[in-house]
C-alpha cells in the first residue's frame, strides 16, 4: 500500500471514528483523495455542452405514479424508513448503466479527464490529516484509484482495507491497475467513475442523473413495496450480478461473473430496466442524508418530486457534507453482509470517490412518446386510404 493510500485511508479514519459497520463497510468505502482539477484544456464538466442528442435511443419511459418509498424489510437498514408516499413525475431513463463503449465516445468527443485520472491534490489531502503530517514522496500523489483487491482467506469484515486498494494507474480505462484494460469490456458498466465524471457524461449527452426518488420508483418497476426488483421472491443466481460464497475471499460465481457484467446479462425488471439490481453501484443527483424519510413524511403526506436535502449527514462521516447517493448496489452484493441490491437500499459516497464497483445511469426531461395508434383508429385510416 502506497502513502497516498495510507494517506487517504487515515483521512477517512480522521472523519470517521470507528462508526463504520460491518454491513456498511464492504459497499462504498470513502479511499479517495482530493484531486488536482482538470489538466490545461481539459473540459470540466461546467464547460461541456449537450453536443450528443441522441434522442431516447437506450432510454425507457417511466410513466409518473404515486409509489411508497422506503421500507421495512429485516434486510432494510435504518435509513430506509419511515415509508412514505412519493409522487414523481414521468421520465426518460437509461435501460441499462452507462457502458465504456459510451463513456469512451463521451472521452473521445470531448477530451474530458476523469477525476481518478488527476493527481492527488496535497494541499487539500493535508487539510484532512493530522497536523504535521509529512507529505509522501511525489510518486505517491499521482492519478490513481480503489480497486476491489479480494484476499484468499477470512479477514476482518470491519477493515474494508483487506479487500480496498488503493492502486496507482487505476481509472475507468484500466479498472484493476496500469495492466489491466476494457479491451473485450465495451459493454460492462463503466467504473471508476466519481460525481462530476457522471455530471460531465450527463452534460454531454443532454441528460441528468436520476433523483433518488425516481431511481427508486423505476427500479421497482411497478410492483409497489416489494422486496426486490422482480418482487418478493429471494435472490437467487439468475436474478441479478452480485456475490455468491464468503465475502470477501470466496466467490463461487454462481451468477457466472466474479466482478462486473456486460449490462443485460440478467433479466430487465417490469419497466424494462436492466441492472437496477446489482452489477456497479449508480450515483444518484442526491446529497445524502440519514434521516431525510422522517423529515420528509413530517413535512408532507405527499412528497412531490423531491430532491434531497440542501447538505450532506451522515454519522459514519460527520465531517463530509457533499456525500451523494448511490444505489442498486453491485457485483459485492451478499445477503450475508450488504444486501444493497434491493431497490429501497441506499448509501452514501464522497463525490470524489470513484471505485471499481461504482457507475451511473442518466434520466431525460422530455415529453411522454405518443402513444402507439389504437386498434380503431388503424381501422379508420385504413378505411379513409381507400
Ligand atoms: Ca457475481
Ligand atoms: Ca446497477
Amino acid at each position: 500500500m502506497t502513502l497516498a493510500a495510507t494517506a487517504a485511508i487515515a483521512a477517512f479514519c480522521v472523519a470517521s471514528p470507528s462508526v463504520v459497520t460491518a454491513q456498511d463497510s464492504c459497499c462504498v468505502p470513502d479511499l479517495a483523495p482530493p484531486r488536482v482539477g482538470p489538466a490545461e484544456g481539459a473540459k470540466g464538466p461546467d464547460q461541456l455542452v449537450a453536443s450528443n442528442q441522441a434522442g431516447h435511443e437506450g432510454m425507457v419511459w417511466v410513466p409518473g405514479g404515486v409509489f411508497s418509498m422506503g421500507s421495512t424489510d429485516p434486510l432494510a437498514r435504518a435509513d430506509e424508513s419511515p415509508v412514505h408516499r412519493v409522487r414523481v413525475d414521468g421520465f426518460w431513463i437509461d435501460a441499462t448503466e452507462v457502458t465504456n463503449a459510451q463513456f469512451q465516445e463521451f472521452v473521445e468527443a470531448t477530451g474530458y479527464i476523469t477525476v481518478a485520472e488527476h493527481p492527488v491534490d496535497w494541499e487539500q489531502l493535508k487539510a484532512q490529516l493530522p497536523p504535521g503530517t509529512r507529505k509522501p514522496p511525489d510518486e505517491d500523489l499521482l492519478p490513481g484509484s480503489a480497486v476491489f483487491t479480494p484476499p484468499n482467506h477470512p479477514v476482518n469484515t470491519r477493515d474494508y482495507a483487506q479487500w480496498w486498494t488503493w492502486t496507482r494507474g487505476a481509472d475507468w480505462r484500466h479498472p484493476e491497475g496500469p495492466t489491466s484494460n476494457i479491451d473485450g469490456r465495451e459493454q460492462h458498466p463503466v467504473v471508476h467513475v466519481a460525481y462530476e465524471d457522471a455530471l460531465a457524461y450527463c452534460a454531454w449527452a443532454g441528460k441528468r442523473l436520476p433523483t433518488e426518488a425516481e431511481w427508486e420508483y423505476a427500479a421497482r418497476g411497478g410492483l409497489n413495496g416489494a422486496v426486490n426488483t422482480w418482487g418478493n421472491e429471494p435472490i437467487d443466481p439468475s436474478r441479478a450480478n452480485t456475490w455468491q460464497g464468503r465475502f470477501p475471499f470466496e466467490n463461487t460465481r454462481e451468477d457466472g461473473f466474479a466482478g462486473t457484467a456486460p449490462v443485460k446479462s440478467f433479466p430487465a425488471n417490469a419497466f424494462g430496466l436492466y441492472d437496477m439490481a446489482g452489477n456497479v453501484w449508480e450515483w444518484c443527483s442526491d446529497l445524502y442524508q440519514a434521516d431525510c424519510y422522517r423529515v420528509r413524511q413530517d413535512e408532507d403526506a405527499i412528497s412531490d418530486n423531491p430532491t434531497g436535502p440542501i447538505r450532506s449527514s451522515d454519522a459514519r462521516n460527520p465531517f463530509e457534507h457533499t456525500l451523494r447517493v448511490v444505489r442498486g448496489g453491485s457485483f459485492l452484493c451478499n445477503d450475508s453482509y450488504c444486501a444493497s441490491y434491493r431497490p429501497s437500499a441506499r448509501m452514501a459516497s464522497s463525490p470524489d470517490t470513484g471505485l471499481s464497483h461504482t457507475g451511473f445511469r442518466c434520466v431525460k426531461d422530455d415529453t411522454a412518446p405518443e402513444a402507439p395508434p389504437s386498434h380503431a383508429e388503424l381501422t379508420n385510416q385504413n378505411t379513409s386510404d381507400h
